[in-house]
């Protein structure tokens, strides 16, 4: 794909890096990000979120940017993982603890691997979900609707982004969750 197209972001990370609180390899990530090439649009404020599962870890930073890239989605994958292994990401273990995490939420309007593909990792069941990695990219990322982690700093840098498969905004998706789950991410 050549053409420039809008991609979100999420961010997250909940261990030090170098003796860098999260927050500042968050921000690191963000300027190594520009550095290689991507255009930062928008640049969410930074929240911190309680772990998830509960009590798994301590608390996350988490936020998001929004970005202009004529990288596929693929390739931006890509670029995502290598930066998070420059600061210090390991993958051990599932929804395990980590210094840098970046996840490529939406790309567009982009479903992969097709709406079907989608469809069975939006309804794997709960315990499913904590055992299986998709081992290739899905698109829009198949948790975001259940998560005020990514969809509140989502809301500062593409409130009006429309989910291609539920036909929901950013702003509709936030509004669907519970008022208590929300009250407890912060803005740092
Ligand atoms: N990421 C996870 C697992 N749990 N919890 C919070 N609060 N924020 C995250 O970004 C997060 C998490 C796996 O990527
Ligand atoms: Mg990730
Ligand atoms: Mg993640």
């Amino acid at each position: 794909m050549n053409s420039e197209q809008i991609a979100v972001i999420a961010l997250g990370g909940n261990l030090s890096f170098d003796q860098n609180p999260p927050e500042v390899t968050l921000r690191n990530a963000v300027r190594e990000l520009s550095d290689r090439g991507l255009v930062i649009r928008g640049e969410s404020r930074f929240f911190t979120t309680p772990c998830f599962p509960a009590g798994a870890g301590p608390d996350y930073i988490n936020a998001a940017i929004s970005i202009n890239t004529k990288l596929s989605p693929v390739a931006l994958l890509a670029l995502l993982h290598e930066v998070e292994a420059k600061f210090g990401r390991a993958r051990a273990q599932r929804w395990g603890m980590r210094t840098l995490d970046l996840d490529l939420v939406c790309y567009g309007g982009e479903v992969l691997p097709d709406r079907a593909g989608y469809q069975a990792w939006l309804q794997l069941e709960p315990a499913r979900q904590a055992e299986l990695a998709p081992d290739r990219l899905i698109l829009p990322h198949p948790r975001l609707q259940e998560r005020g982690f990514v969809l509140v700093p989502m809301a500062d840098v593409a409130p009006d982004w429309r989910h291609p498969v539920s036909g929901l905004t950013v702003r509709e998706m936030l509004a669907a969750l519970p008022a208590e789950d929300l009250a407890e991410i912060r803005p740092v």
